[in-house]
């Protein structure tokens, strides 16, 4: 377990955002964004504040419904993980977006059924889902239950802010996407029963995805949608045995925050300068 040492403040908050429209998520409103954070006392408002701004501004739509959430954490819970290396992989159309998919998820270690009915159950979703599904990474069938909700992984930040943005500027990665997709895939992939997991954007003018994996780390495909398309999504391809409810608790409640190091963008020592965590 990490040690806490003297730098940490006394006090830090998870947050959460959810907003949809045409009312809650669970009375039948569409996902419009959400948000999951760890700050400090002295940034709590301000983070609210530019949750807000997220869900009213948001490409989706208009957000009548916002839930945010605030709990202390407690610092005796907390894990450190790596951020994932990256690279991207080359593509000149959405049919090579999707081949590529298809490819980086077998490579990682998904069956080619598994992967195929990945994609399939992305691009079948009448609209996109608040959280992910989860997915048997040989058979290829979804074990959640939890239809348009799915997973929700949150209790996660980055451990030092100016660290992991030097490491994602040093690489080119400036949107916001690519920063909190670079967080939920190391933690994503930190778990054990994690095989890979796919992803793309909802948001309709990012077309970008990604398959990350322990093996192969996180693998970016810059077409995955056509431009304008509402729908995108999420799938954790988990080994064949998991206990998914164990598997969702960890994705749902595991306090973790994601290091990086000055000089690249990845690190090897999972503790590293786990003294300085920061609020963002
Ligand atoms: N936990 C589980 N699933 C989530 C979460 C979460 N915390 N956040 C989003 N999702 C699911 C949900 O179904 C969304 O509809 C879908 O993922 C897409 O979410 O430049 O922006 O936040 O390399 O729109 C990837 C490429 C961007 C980044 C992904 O996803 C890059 C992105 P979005
Ligand atoms: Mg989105």
């Amino acid at each position: 377990m990490a040690k806490i040492l003297k730098k940490t403040p006394d006090q830090l908050f998870s947050m959460k955002m959810r907003a949809s429209q045409g009312g809650p998520h669970e009375e039948g409103g569409r996902h419009i964004s959400g948000q999951e954070r760890i700050v400090d006392r002295e940034h709590l408002e301000s983070c609210v504040h530019s949750m807000i701004e997220r869900a009213h501004t948001h490409q989706r739509g208009f957000a009548d419904f916002i839930n945010i959430k605030i709990e202390l954490i407690d610092l005796d819970e907390v894990a450190y993980k790596p951020i994932l290396k990256f690279s991207e992989v080359t593509v000149h159309n959405l049919e090579e977006g999707r081949q590529a998919a298809f490819d980086e998820l077998v490579a990682a270690g998904v069956s080619e059924k598994a992967a195929r009915n990945g994609i399939d159950a992305i691009l079948a979703l009448p609209d996109s889902m608040r959280g992910a599904m989860i997915m048997d990474a040989v058979s290829g069938e979804r074990l959640d239950n939890l239809g348009m909700r799915g997973v929700r992984v949150s209790d996660m930040d980055v451990a030092k802010p100016e660290d992991f943005k030097d490491a994602l500027d040093a690489i080119g990665l400036t949107s916001e996407h690519a920063r909190e997709a670079m967080v939920l895939a190391a933690k994503v992939a930190s778990s054990e029963d994690s095989v890979a997991e796919l992803c793309w954007s909802d948001d309709p003018q990012y077309t970008i995805g990604y398959v990350a994996s322990p093996k192969n780390q996180y693998r970016r495909i810059p077409y995955l949608k056509p431009a304008g398309d509402m729908l995108g999504g999420r799938v954790f391809y988990v080994k064949p045995g998991t206990d998914i409810q164990k598997y969702r608790n960890y994705m749902e409640h595991q306090i973790t925050f994601i290091t990086a190091n000055e000089d690249g963008y990845i690190t090897d020592n999972p503790d590293f300068e786990k003294n300085e965590i920061v609020g963002n």
